[in-house]
């Protein structure tokens, strides 16, 4: 090439490169930007059209943001104790982090889901999953609190989990690493058959009520992601594999062995049936049971032992292998529920399977091989269609409900929006950076609300303002209601957000609860009225009933408390209007602080050290005269006879 095309050649590189990075700056000017920002402006005073539930990951929580906007209006306490309201740490609320390993006080939220009635969002209950102590927890989206978390004994990293059938008959809890079931003391290296690789079918009641049904003992390869058949496909679900190679060390090069590994498709409808005849058999398995009742405001925790074990092999028709390409992670099922797609991460392109196919092979019994006794299915007659050279990386696909996916890829870090059934790519955006998880609210339903898209990315780093080494995750808002996607915004997330769900607002804000009543309260130590708050001793326990309003406590002076004892404050906030919230701390108080809701009782335990006279105080500003909203106890030696006494104003 001579010297001008070169320069030639140069300038239109020059061209591109910087016409590249002008697009992602064209983004901050302009009349495209105010559009932009109209699209994600909620004024003063008004509402978000849409909830969106994050993922915490390794915060162990949940959070609340509103759509479009970006703001986050509230973080769920869930797997972890949670100091902004007492959560983990008040004694009513210990028992939540109950397990069979003890209390576990810090957990790995990763895949929230909204219960669902007939395939579409009801909004009663968001259901999120536990990776490293497996649990699946049920939230209330009346009052925003965790209800309920059920362990999953025999299981170990729960990541297939917890997606909800259409009709919340069942959430599912895979185990993504495979072990030993039971467990015991055996050589890691002679994994390979030995291990298993349970799926767990927790069944939901009307009430919310979960039950640890049965287990499917499956062969001991890791079970990664799930999602639920819907509308034709509802009966079955579907679970990504990986490391059907059954290696046990250096996974990122032994695990990646082989060409092909596994979508397991259960028809759980069938396995279910054979449970209610009297199928499976009962193994052993410990699992913490814990129940957080409304009425009395204590959560109560039950050990339960034994499981319904179901081996695949027994219930003929309902398990079966599809080979997918090279260890796949993300398992979605499109709204339609005839295709299934299955992100191999080390593939370069994307398999998408015909659940219809998948039944006419059945039918036919056209297996192509065995796998511990489970039919393997061929990948020539399940497979719908491949989208060609997608991408790289790709991890997760969502539904906009008008025929078009949207996957996202880890490593070219974009999000490419794809046409169902003719497998085109219509578009693709880059996010910023190696986004994970995306999320079309009701995208994992029968109905998406296809308006937004939120990337999850992972990798944060110039996007915002730094906060030294460590940067929140950032989601990316996109418009996806015209043809193409359009970025509008960035918002920092908390933890890592494993997915969300999003929901209509309007489906649930008007049942929010904007306090509990008080004369439904049935904790044992609540005082409804300050006439009612008393100060108590049995032995060397002392138990205070204390009542909170604005702006007082009662009672505010308590005398007669000694060295050794053991003070439970049970708190009780009077108050029956929305948002006033009163506080507790004491000096001196392991759980230092805690909040009470209007109508609710908490308790915090106090031991105190040494004599003295010691104030506490509310630590919720909640009206002007908040700061005098104080105490005091009086605490003496331990052999004193300082007379027990509690009064307010004498
Ligand atoms: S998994 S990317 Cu739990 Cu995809 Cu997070
Ligand atoms: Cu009650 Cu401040």
């Amino acid at each position: 090439m001579n010297t001008i095309g070169k320069y030639l050649l140069s300038i239109t590189a020059l061209i591109f490169i910087t016409s590249c990075g002008n697009n992602n700056n064209s983004n901050n000017s302009g009349a495209m930007s105010s559009s932009k920002a109209e699209k994600v402006y909620v004024a003063p005073g008004e509402h978000d059209e849409y909830y969106a539930f994050m993922s915490g990951g390794y915060s162990g929580n949940l959070t609340v943001y509103g759509l479009p906007s970006g703001r986050m209006l509230k973080e769920i306490p869930v797997f972890s104790q949670f100091p902004t309201s007492g959560y983990g740490y008040s004694e009513e609320t210990k028992p939540m982090l109950n397990t069979s390993f003890g209390f576990v006080p810090w957990g790995d939220s990763h895949h929230p889901d909204i219960s669902q009635t007939n395939g579409e969002l009801d909004g009663r209950w968001i259901f999120i999953n536990e990776n490293n102590t497996p649990r699946i927890a049920r939230i209330s989206l009346e009052t925003f609190e965790t209800e309920e978390i059920i362990e999953l004994p025999n299981s170990a990293g729960n990541h297939a989990s917890s997606f909800v059938t259409e009709n919340t008959e069942y959430i599912v809890a895979g185990t993504r690493f495979a072990v030993p079931n039971p467990q015991r003391d055996m050589p890691i290296n002679e994994m390979k058959g030995q291990f298993k690789g349970p799926l767990s079918f927790v069944s939901i009641a009307d009430n919310g009520r979960l039950n640890l049904e049965f287990q499917l003992n499956m062969p001991g390869f890791n079970y990664d992601l799930a999602h639920p058949g819907r509308n034709k496909s509802h009966g079955w679900f579907f679970f990504t594999s990986y490391n059907t190679e059954e290696a046990n060390t250096l996974m990122e090069v032994n695990a990646s062995q082989n060409d092909k590994d596994y979508i397991a498709a259960v028809n759980w409808q069938k396995i279910a049936e054979y449970v209610k005849n009297g199928g499976g058999e009962k193994v052993a398995g410990t699992y913490a049971h814990n129940v957080y009742d409304e009425k009395t405001h204590t959560a109560t925790s039950t050990m339960k032992e034994g499981v319904i074990s179901v081996n695949p092999k027994d219930v003929e028709g309902a398990v079966f292998y599809i080979p997918i390409p090279k260890s796949p992670h993300g398992c979605d099922v499109d709204p339609s529920g005839e295709y299934i797609i299955g992100s191999g991460k080390l593939s370069t392109d994307l398999s998408v399977y015909s659940f219809e196919k998948m039944l006419t092979a059945i039918a036919n019994k056209d297996f192509v091989d065995d796998s511990y006794g489970i039919p393997v299915l061929s990948y020539e007659n399940t497979i719908a269609g491949v989208v060609k050279q997608p991408g790289l990386g790709p991890l997760h696909t969502e539904f906009d409900g008008q025929g078009n996916a949207y996957t996202t890829f880890f490593i070219s870090s974009e999000v490419v929006k794809w046409k169902l059934g003719t497998w085109e790519i219509l578009d693709r955006q880059p996010t910023f950076y190696s986004v994970g998880h995306l999320m079309i609210p009701g995208g994992n339903s029968r109905k998406p609300f296809g308006k937004y898209m939120v990337a999850l990315n992972k990798i944060t780093k110039d996007r915002y303002l730094p906060t030294g080494p460590e940067l929140e995750h950032s989601a990316q808002l996109y418009d996806i209601s015209g043809d193409k996607m359009e970025l509008l915004s960035d918002f920092p997330t908390h933890g890592e957000p494993h997915y969300a769900a999003g929901i209509r607002a309007d489906i649930i804000k008007d049942k929010s609860k904007k306090y509990y009543e008080l004369s439904e309260n049935e904790h044992p130590y609540v005082a409804k009225s300050e006439s009612e708050s008393t100060v108590t001793r049995n032995g060397n326990e002392v138990h205070i009933s204390m009542t909170m309003i604005r702006s007082h406590f009662s009672p505010d002076n308590i005398e007669g408390v000694k060295v050794g004892d053991k003070v439970y404050l049970h708190l009780t906030n009077l108050e029956q209007d929305f948002d006033v919230p009163h506080g507790f701390s004491i000096i001196g108080a392991n759980t230092s602080e805690i909040l009470v809701m209007p109508g609710q009782t908490k308790t915090i335990v106090w031991e105190p050290k040494r004599e003295g006279v010691w104030p506490f105080y509310c630590t919720d500003f909640c009206s002007a005269l908040h700061q005098e909203m104080q105490g005091y106890i009086r605490v003496s030696a331990a052999n004193a006879n300082t007379p027990l006494k509690f009064t307010l104003d004498e």
